[in-house]
């Protein structure tokens, strides 16, 4: 069965206040957060769509970052001849809506009138902070095919995880017949599916919802129209249940939340894995981004390993291990970088700049000569001097600083911050 790719509108909720991604969001909006050395994470639910054939999407953002708009309309320029685009909807205050988004549903509603504008029959929901591949058209092929008015996907848990999702049973049709969102851990023995040999023994004997939805257009409009409900897994799927034909589409393949530093850095550090379970490498699904033009990064005497390296860099480090270095990144020499994700750099400094540096007492942008860098996130723009040493992991308490936060052990350089000589963390 084919289906008609204009019919479907996606809808990707780009993040409430963005607290739990807090200093990597303290300046732009979450979307808008490097990920993966070259990529924002907007890059993944809209690289998903792409590959799915969905060419009409918005973003909903709490606010809307001068470099969210910049990267969104730098790298989603479709051509003019197509119905293809990305629109970026922040949060307004207008008469009816004199607040912020209340919650998901609630800036899903907010932006109701701009969906409208546009002939879909099936509005596709995705959240903006997760890292998977998913080919989407499979599931709204049977979101069709069943007659459905709700699809969720839904993917198996274990039990030290289901507390933090919604959990949900079907019936043998694969219709979700009960929903609670993040149950308590004593309420989960009532809450085990049926899932397959494999997922079993793996110890994932619950069903969560992955916060991906496809609803019918009339009746999102008709969910809408309730100004009570402020929330998908707090409302509007559980009052759902037992009144909607709502389906389980089930998907067993690589997902992850990224929404705190925690699994966000596990994400970027697992790229650098043998067999990523997020594969770049791939010739059908590729994740876009935005085009630069850089130069080939260049190295000198650099030992590199289990480490990506964007494009544009110049690195004379000793060492760099199990690493996610970013774009424009400059490294100096006697450095020893290990497990972290160093986002690079907006723009080069020409030898003017370097020059300007030194007079001015300044550090140059990049990481200074003789560091040593471990289970750190470096934010884009730093100025690193040397001899700086930062030992991350969980010897470390939870602070937040003019010049870092730590957080679960994680170091996050703040952006554009300047690193003084011999700074210890
Ligand atoms: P959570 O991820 O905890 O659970 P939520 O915090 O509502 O739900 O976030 C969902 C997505 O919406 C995220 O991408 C978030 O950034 C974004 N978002 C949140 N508030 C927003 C706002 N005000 N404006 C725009 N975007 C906003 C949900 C479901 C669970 C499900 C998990 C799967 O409620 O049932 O199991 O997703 O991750
Ligand atoms: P983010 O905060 O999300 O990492 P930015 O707001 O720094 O992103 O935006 C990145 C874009 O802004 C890049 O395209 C970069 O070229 C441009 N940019 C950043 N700093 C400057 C600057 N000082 N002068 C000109 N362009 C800049």
């Amino acid at each position: 069965m084919r289906f008609n790719k204009k019919s479907i509108v996606a809808i990707i909720l780009g993040g409430g206040q963005g607290s739990r991604l807090y200093p990597l969001t303290e300046t732009r909006s979450k979307p808008a957060v490097p990920i993966g050395g070259k990529y924002r994470l907007v890059d993944i639910p809209i690289s998903n769509c792409i590959n799915s054939d969905i060419y009409k999407m918005f973003v909903l953002t709490q606010f809307n970052s001068a470099s969210l708009n910049a990267h969104i309309k730098n790298t989603y320029n479709f051509s003019v001849f197509s119905s293809a685009f990305v629109d970026i909807l922040a949060a307004e205050q207008t008469p009816d809506n004199p607040t912020w988004f209340q919650g998901t549903a609630d800036a899903v509603r907010q932006c109701m009138p701009h969906f409208l504008n546009h002939d879909f029959e099936y509005a596709l929901i995705l959240s903006g902070d997760q890292l998977y591949e998913m080919d989407f058209s499979a599931m709204i092929k049977k979101h069709i095919k069943n007659g459905a008015d709700i699809s969720i996907a839904t993917l198996p848990v274990n039990a030290k995880d289901a507390p933090e999702f919604g959990i949900l049973k079907t019936n043998a049709d694969n219709e979700i017949i009960s929903f609670i969102e993040k149950p308590n851990a004593s309420l989960l023995p009532e809450w085990e599916s049926e899932v397959s040999d494999e997922m079993k023994s793996q110890g994932k004997h619950y069903l969560a919802s992955m916060g991906i939805y496809i609803f019918n257009r009339k009746l999102l409009v008709e969910l809408m129209s309730n100004t009570e409900t402020k929330d998908f897994g707090k409302e509007i799927i559980p009052q759902a249940v037992g009144n909607k034909k709502i389906l389980s589409y089930q998907y067993e393949g690589y997902w992850t939340d990224i929404g705190n530093i925690d699994s966000f850095f596990e994400a970027n550090i697992g790229l650098t894995d043998d067999l990523p379970k997020f594969n770049l490498f791939d010739n059908d699904k590729k994740i876009f981004t935005r085009p630069r033009l850089l130069p080939p990064s260049k190295f000198f005497k650099t030992t590199v390993d289990k480490t990506l390296i964007s494009e544009g860099c110049i690195i004379n480090a000793k060492e760099i291990i199990r690493s996610v270095i970013g774009i424009r990144s400059r490294i100096g020499s006697d450095t020893v970088i290990e497990n972290c994700y160093v986002m690079g750099n907006d723009l080069y400094q020409n030898l003017k700049d370097l020059e300007d540096d030194i007079e001015n007492g300044r550090k140059h942008i990049g990481i200074g000569e003789r560091c040593f860098i471990k289970n750190a996130i470096v934010d884009k723009n730093c100025r690193i001097g040397n001899d700086v040493y930062i030992n991350g992991g969980s010897h470390l308490e939870n602070i937040t600083s003019d010049l870092y936060a730590i957080k679960d052990g994680i170091v996050v350089i703040k952006k554009s911050v300047t690193i003084p000589d011999n700074f210890r963390i």
